[in-house]
């Protein structure tokens, strides 16, 4: 018999709480259809009354030693190590990526917040040489304050903790909102918060729709930063309203990651990182790789061993430790995928494999789509637009330089891969590939948290995530003139 579902409230303060006359929505298994746990649509008054627990927590916070902070944070990575697999499974039933991968996303949230905790201890400014005598220059770092963190469905724990972990080891306060449809994952990182002893107030957790919920963080003037992560038309408009109130809004946003694979490469190794790149997470990964480009010489022989490749691929329970790909994370996704496979026929490109939802036994209750490759003209639709599902587009070109050119004519640009054993040309590739991030013989996908994750164009506004960049996004520099010489020094007026 399945598990009762788990019911949340709202943690604000401290406390879990449940609102009066607040309407409920449930998590859903998109491999199974079970109800998992339901939780609380927040409304209006409720991100007001989050964001003041955060605003009173502050001055505490801020002054408690980034050290102590960091000891905090090293309990909640042992907490949520103790609990690695409990959580997986949850990430894995919630959001459908196979149990592998579910214990990654868990695992990457530990790494970061290990990594976080370190820098507790350092959180370093900058001593920096005076034009005057007897004057010293330096920088601080210091919290921005209350701070929104705004996250997506694809990484349930490990987004939620890039954020977090960066925000409070900074020393500001929290108000979390979680994806609706991972919601149960986001109770689960609160409740490793709140084991680990973060004081009340530091960081509170809303659910509820962006519309409503995510919509009344960004209007209220108190919180001073958004962290943002989902689909551009949503960045976007956080971004223009948060500009209204002169906020700093980072976003993380999509992609459109080729694999290039030229005529030298080690094909085999170019299968492996195609498939785990394209496939895994069932392609809904913001890195996933969704451009296969091809050199003519090599084009058929590839495609071929591609093709044979992903007959073999089990699609089913992600659960099952042999499954290779689990379904779509939920009919929103299923329903936008099926379009783009429908207008990648329309628009002519040639169906290789897979292109249908699947249906019966073990897929009548689930949100499953084939792996499906299309043989694409560089420029269509399916080869330019994000799909966020598990559908390839093979492109076709003739040398290396068609091969970056048709690499960076898309509107994105998160993560890139080439394939070669050409030393000079991978080192033209690092140069001139348009990405945040670009990988030499490895597939698209493979972030580790100890080095910074964003990308250019639409994929963001310009902000790094992660590694020590995440030490920029979550505090302001303050600048210190301390001069010693008692007198009035005038820099650039006194005589040189
Ligand atoms: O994202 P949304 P969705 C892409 C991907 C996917 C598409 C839509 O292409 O198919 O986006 O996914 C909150 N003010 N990515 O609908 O709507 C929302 O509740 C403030 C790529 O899930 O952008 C959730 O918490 N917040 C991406 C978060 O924003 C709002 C990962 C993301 O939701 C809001 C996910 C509003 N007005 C999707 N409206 C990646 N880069 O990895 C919604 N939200």
């Amino acid at each position: 018999m399945a598990a009762e579902p788990q019911k949340f409230g709202l943690f604000i303060g401290g406390k879990w709480v449940t609102p009066k006359g607040t309407q409920r929505f449930s998590t859903r298994n998109p491999a199974t259809g079970e109800e998992l746990a339901s939780f609380v649509a927040g409304r209006p008054e409720d991100v007001t009354a989050a964001v003041s627990a955060a605003q009173k927590a502050f001055p505490e916070w801020r002054a408690t030693p980034a050290p102590k902070r960091g000891e905090i944070l090293l309990r909640a990575a042992a907490v949520l190590r103790e609990r690695k697999e409990e959580v997986g499974r949850i990430v894995t039933r919630e959001m459908g990526k196979v149990i592998a991968e579910g214990r990654g996303d868990v695992q990457e949230a530990i790494d970061f917040i290990e990594y976080m905790a370190g820098e507790g201890r350092r959180l370093a400014g900058e001593t920096i040489p005076s034009e005057l005598r007897s004057k010293f220059c330096l920088t601080v770092r210091q919290p921005k304050g209350v701070v929104a963190c705004i996250t997506p469905w694809n990484f349930p724990t490990a987004i939620p903790n890039w954020k977090i972990a960066a925000a409070l080891i900074c020393g500001n306060t929290i108000v979390f909102k979680p994806a609706s449809n991972t919601a149960y994952c986001g109770a689960e990182v609160v409740k490793v918060y709140e084991a680990a002893g973060v004081p009340p107030g530091v960081l509170n957790f809303v659910t509820g729709s962006g519309a409503i919920v995510g919509n009344a963080l960004v209007a209220d003037p108190r919180v001073r930063a958004i962290s943002f992560t989902g689909g551009v038309e949503t960045g976007r408009d956080v971004y223009v309203r948060g500009a209204q109130q002169l906020k700093m809004v980072h976003l993380e946003l999509g992609g459109k990651n080729p694999e290039i694979v030229m005529d030298d490469a080690e094909l085999p190794l170019a299968l492996e990182g195609v498939l785990f790149g394209a496939f895994g997470t069932s392609g809904q990964r913001c890195t996933a790789t969704s451009r296969l480009i091809l050199h003519e010489k090599i084009y058929d022989e590839f495609l071929k061993m591609l093709v044979e490749r992903v007959d073999r691929f089990v699609v089913g329970d992600p659960m099952d430790p042999k499954v290779d790909m689990g379904p779509v994370a939920s009919a929103d996704q299923e329903k936008k995928i099926l379009e783009y496979i429908a207008i990648g026929k329309k628009e002519g490109g040639r169906l290789v494999r897979g292109g249908t939802k699947l249906t019966g036994g073990p897929y009548e209750k689930g949100f499953f789509v084939a792996p499906t490759i299309f043989e694409t003209k560089h420029g269509s639709r399916l080869s330019k637009e994000e799909i966020f599902g598990p559908v390839l587009s093979v492109i076709k070109v003739k040398d290396y330089a068609e091969a970056v050119r048709v690499a960076n004519d898309v509107d994105y640009g998160l993560s890139s891969s080439i394939y070669t054993r050409d030393v000079n040309r991978a080192f033209r590739a690092m140069d001139e590939l348009e990405a945040g991030i670009t990988y030499i013989n490895a597939p698209t996908i493979g972030a580790e948290v100890q080095l910074p994750f964003g990308g250019v164009k639409n994929t963001g506004n310009g902000g790094r995530e992660a590694g020590s960049a995440a030490i920029d996004e979550f505090t302001e520099l303050k600048t210190v003139f301390v001069d010693f010489s008692r007198r009035l020094q005038k820099a650039q007026i006194d005589p040189r």
